[in-house]
């Protein structure tokens, strides 16, 4: 396979989501054109942002992929409404599943619809532990080398999980 080199984040906090995380994974590698490379662990953490609201599952997925941007970000959006999710007027709310695309090789997007590389990155623990797990040697574009954005961001109350849930299936 080859194509561009992607980093997907994949985030859950309703309706089993650990279960909702590997079954996003799989998903995943049902996409046409598309090859998953390397799945970090799971990671579990409380909610940034809003705070009523239960703790996340989060992990982060790198794959290859000959789909555009716009195309990958249509099929996200379709995993995610078969995981259940209902966008409403609220920003930032619970949800079964939730898939960004962090990185698209080295491509720097900002539309309304989209904006690569995502804009929380930086910030984001539950986003960079899990990256830093799969890809050591990352340089996101703006915003550098993954060991620096590490350097500048505290796990807090991120814990890495154990690796049963990769035998979970539907
Ligand atoms: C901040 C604001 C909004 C951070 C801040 C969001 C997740 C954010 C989450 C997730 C965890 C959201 C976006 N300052 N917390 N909060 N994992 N998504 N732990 O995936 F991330 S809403
Ligand atoms: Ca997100
Ligand atoms: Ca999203």
């Amino acid at each position: 396979m080859d194509g561009t080199r992607c980093y997907i984040g994949l985030g859950s906090n309703l309706d089993n989501p650990a279960r909702q995380v590997a079954t996003a994974i799989e998903a995943l590698t049902q996409l046409p054109n598309t090859t998953v490379i390397r799945v970090s662990s799971l990671y579990r953490s409380p909610p940034m942002g809003p705070q009523d609201q239960p703790d996340y599952i989060n992990a982060v997925a790198a794959l290859d992929t000959r789909l555009s941007p716009e195309s990958l970000l249509q099929q996200l959006l379709s995993i995610e409404q078969r995981h259940g999710r209902v966008r409403g007027s609220q920003r930032w709310t619970a949800r079964p599943l939730d898939l960004d695309i962090l990185v698209y090789g080295e491509i720097e997007i900002d539309t309304q619809a989209l904006t690569i590389p995502h804009p929380g990155i930086a910030e984001r623990n539950f986003v960079l532990y899990p990256l830093l797990e799969i890809a050591p040697g990352l340089v996101i574009p703006q915003l550098g080398s993954i060991s620096s954005l590490i350097a500048g961001c505290e796990p807090g109350d991120l814990v890495k999980l154990h690796d049963e849930w990769r035998e979970l299936k539907v």
